[in-house]
């Protein structure tokens, strides 16, 4: 896509040159005279798509009161008519697919399948949330007590503050505000400073629909810096939930910062996802699985496959294909659907790949296929396919890049300990034809992950279920299932309906 093209697209999308970094709803907050300000790059060919000024504290200060004001008037509209707004947020999303998903692919490189892919996956969210309007249901309980009623349901929990990451511009950032918003929270924005015209132009479109609903402060964007803007915002008493999306570091230290605050967080940390093939297994099935988990999105999702463990009677000429298969992937400009490997986002990945490759043949592991960056302009890198042993150090980090280990096993147990010895817990699989290894892999002493696949890789999870992962990862879940619960607060409700007032466990205190 050359720069006409670009500055076409973005001013569809309502977005000029230069532009404010912090929006309470469709209002842009004044620029502020010699703010910082961030540039979005494009990691195809790395030149600058546009700039946008940075938001500060102050600002953060107006939106959290904004998003304040609209939670006062949001939490008392019916959840049915809440989901009737995100019903028009889906519309909108869907009538802007196409120019959304291109900018994603612009801005981070993704290939314009996955760009597409991923607002549809924030259209499928606001299907979703739609449904779960009308069903964000309590239990009720039998009282000990004659003549009562015991029952929970769920309440509003205030404005949620959202922190995602460069890799899903915008379907986490639709994971989270499409249920809080059904569940009558207001949400403030905190993009990635490597995504910001993705988060704008989302923000924009569907604060539109807010505004035309009467509810022009539901949704807030700070395009600001961690150490400011993020500071203030994990520290502040009025955001009663923060969900934060992003590696280990930065979620360890908002844990810290909310828990201090007694504070809620919904974590959505790093992953090192395994696949292990088993002698039953489909390899044609395994083979594909493998290739779109460890080379899709470039290797950039949470959910990418890290390891490959293979049952040694099949690994050797498994091991030959899938060098054959990685030497055959087209890398390249992401907007030509021939290709199928993006950029990484910028030259620091494009390092950080560089020095685990490093890393790699300072520990003994063997690198079959690729290993070099490929000549610029660009930030492109060749996937990589590496002989590993499970226990070398890199093996048990997260690098955000195509680096694919393989390793060799001979009994079940061996794998599924190694697949559960790395410290993060999001995404695992088996191939497997065999009833008992998939059971075992799924038994309670298996797969110690937060999504565990049989005969599907690691990535690429569809949102009706819970989202998330266990140890490092971070524990949280969102978009499907009962995720919602984690944007509503608990409410415990005993009713006595009769004239007496016996106490609980048999306590007596007459007067
Ligand atoms: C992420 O990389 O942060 O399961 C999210 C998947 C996508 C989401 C990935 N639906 O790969």
């Amino acid at each position: 896509m050359n720069a006409t093209q670009a500055q076409e697209l973005l001013s569809r999308l309502g977005i000029d040159a230069v532009n404010a970094g912090a929006w309470i709803g469709t209002r842009a907050l004044p620029m502020i005279a010699g703010a910082a300000e961030v540039e979005s790059v494009d990691p195809t060919t790395g030149r600058a798509l546009a700039r946008m000024s940075m938001t500060d504290v102050a600002q953060l200060d107006q939106v959290v009161q904004a998003a304040q004001d609209a939670f006062a008037r949001w939490r008392t509209v019916p959840a049915p008519k809440r989901g009737e707004v995100v019903r028009l947020m889906g519309e909108k999303l869907r009538a802007h697919k196409d120019d959304l998903g291109r900018l994603v692919t612009l801005e981070v490189g993704k290939t314009l399948s996955e760009g597409l892919g991923e607002v549809q996956e924030s259209i499928d969210m606001a299907d979703l949330a739609v449904g779960m309007s009308r069903q964000l249901f309590g239990l009720s309980m039998h009282s000990e007590r004659a003549s009562h009623r015991m029952y929970e349901q769920w309440q509003p929990l205030g404005p949620v503050g959202i922190i995602t990451a460069f890799n899903f511009p915008n379907a986490v950032w639709a994971w989270n505000a499409m249920v809080a918003l059904i569940a009558g929270d207001p949400c403030i924005w905190k993009p990635s400073l490597k995504a910001p015209l993705t988060a704008l132009a989302t923000h924009k479109l569907l604060s539109e629909v807010a505004e035309d609903a009467g509810f022009p402060g539901l949704l807030g964007l700070v395009v600001g810096a961690d150490a400011d803007v993020g500071e203030a915002m994990i520290h502040d008493g009025r955001l009663p939930l923060i969900s934060a999306t992003g590696s280990v570091r930065m979620g360890r230290h908002v844990n810290q910062a909310v828990a201090a605050r007694l504070g809620r967080c919904l974590l959505e940390l790093g992953g090192n996802n395994a696949i292990i093939v088993d002698e039953s297994a489909d390899l044609e099935l395994a083979l594909r699985g493998i290739a779109f988990g460890a080379c899709g999105t470039a290797g950039q999702r949470c959910t990418s496959t890290r390891r490959l463990m293979l049952h040694e009677s099949i690994a050797e000429p498994f091991i030959e294909r899938l060098v054959k298969v990685y030497q055959g992937l087209p890398i390249g400009d992401p907007m030509d659907g021939s290709k199928l490997i993006g950029p990484l986002i910028d030259q620091l990945a494009v390092d950080q790949y560089l020095h685990a490759c490093d890393q790699i043949r300072a520990q003994g592991g063997e690198i079959l296929t690729g290993g070099k960056a490929v000549a610029g302009p660009g930030f492109f890198v060749e996937p990589t396919l590496v002989r590993a042993r499970h226990d070398m150090p890199i093996v048990h980090e997260e690098t955000f890049a195509p680096i694919l280990y393989v390793m060799t096993w001979s009994r079940l147990e061996d794998a599924i300990a190694w697949n559960n010895e790395v410290p993060q817990g999001l995404s695992s699989a088996i191939f497997t034809d065999s009833f008992r290894h998939s059971e075992r892999f799924l038994s309670p002493s298996g797969s110690d992950c937060g999504i565990a696949n049989v005969n599907i890789g690691t990535s690429g999870a569809e949102i009706g279920g819970a989202f998330g992962g266990e140890k490092e990862t971070g524990g949280g879940r969102e978009a499907g299932s009962d995720s919602w619960k984690a944007y509503m607060r608990r409410q415990t409700c005993t009713l006595n309906w009769g004239t007496d007032l016996p106490l609980a466990q048999g306590v007596t205190f007459d007067v």
